[in-house]
């Protein structure tokens, strides 16, 4: 009987001694942010979704803001990798490979992963791209729907907007030329009016391009340009004219004049990204692309604020071409860039 008793104990003792070797030590996570969070859709997503995953204990996040000054980031990310403190440096745009490409050649034990990027190849990195002609494509086709629909900000100028707040390959080589082919599918006569902020932060720019282009008879604009985006939003609310916004559902920044929402879901990709990192099967040096019939890309057409601000005909027709990407049974190249 006190054997027995005994025997339990050093029983129970030894599950105890062995607890912190089943749960494995978090991962450490550096999520690198070039620029700054608030206003950026997908920098929100990214970090919300890291935030989650720290929150369940499964990784510790260090949110690192880059600022406005792209000259710096390089720098900042060096600053992290030096530390030797992250398994993972995890960050966002475009851009990004190309510079965890040169701090990856100073550290060569130092894993990155960018979403919203890619570059094939590199031992140290995985990137995930998003097929960003699809996204635009929806923006492009809602563009032409309104711009010839009987909404009471469309007028009968076959003029559509784009404000964006640089140029950079997967913008000039994808989204434009989707949104191009988006609304070219509803009129071949549609025009296009693009103008570029010069920065992500310049709200006051954003405004006054979007008033030049009402002046001359754009009635909707889509809008890529981060915290610039406030300016030409509130300047459409203040002509009753119409905004198309990208990467995540943010109707709620402007009912009735945000009237669609071209989606990506980086917060999904994030949390895909750092579970692979954590079992330790995120394949480093693989780029992968997804596109709307992998789920990843989409457009917000759930929410009552869209199904309240655009006319019935303009719905159904959506829905036609939303279903036909949706089930594969359409999708658009991504060109080389
Ligand atoms: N998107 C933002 O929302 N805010 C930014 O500050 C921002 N900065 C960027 C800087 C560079 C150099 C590049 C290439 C892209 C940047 N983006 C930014 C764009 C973002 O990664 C993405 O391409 C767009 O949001 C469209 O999905």
């Amino acid at each position: 009987m006190r054997n027995g008793f005994v025997r339990i104990l050093v029983a129970l003792f030894v599950a105890l001694l062995a607890v912190p070797a089943l749960t494995a030590a978090p991962l450490n996570v550096a999520v690198f942010i070039p620029g700054v969070v608030a206003g950026s859709p997908t920098y929100e997503q990214i970090v919300a979704a890291a935030d989650k995953m720290a929150a369940a204990g499964s990784i510790t996040s260090k949110v690192v803001e880059g600022g406005f000054n792209q000259a710096d980031w390089p720098e900042k990310v060096t600053s992290l990798a030096a530390t030797g403190s992250y398994d993972l440096i995890l960050t966002t745009n475009p851009s990004m490979p190309g510079i965890c490409a040169d701090v990856a050649k100073d550290f060569p034990s130092q894993k990155f992963a960018v979403v919203d990027g890619m570059l094939a190849g590199n031992a140290q990195i995985y990137t995930l791209l998003y097929n960003q002609v699809e996204q635009g494509y929806f923006a492009g086709y809602l563009a032409g729907l309104v711009t010839k629909s009987t909404m009471k900000g469309a007028n009968k100028d076959l003029k559509v907007g784009a404000i964006v707040a640089q140029e950079y390959p997967a913008l000039t080589v994808e989204m434009i030329p989707g949104y191009t082919q988006g609304f070219k599918a509803i009129d071949s006569k549609i025009t296009l009016d693009y103008r570029i902020v010069g920065n992500w932060y310049d709200a006051t720019k954003g405004a006054d391009l979007a008033n030049s282009m009402f002046d001359s008879g754009v009635d909707v604009i889509l809008c890529i340009a981060g915290g610039a985006g406030q300016g030409v939003i509130k300047a459409a609310q203040d002509r009753g004219k119409y905004v198309i916004y990208f990467d995540a559902d943010l109707y709620s920044l402007a009912p009735n004049t945000i009237v669609g929402c071209a989606t990506l879901d980086q917060a999904r990709a994030t949390t895909e990204v750092l579970k692979k990192a954590i079992a330790g099967s995120l394949p480093y040096g693989t780029a992968d692309i997804v596109a709307t019939k992998d789920g990843y890309v989409d457009f917000a057409d759930k929410n009552p604020l869209y199904t309240k601000a655009v006319t019935k005909d303009v719905l159904d027709k959506m829905a036609v071409m939303l279903k036909q990407f949706r089930t594969g049974a359409k999708s658009l190249p991504v060109p080389k860039m």
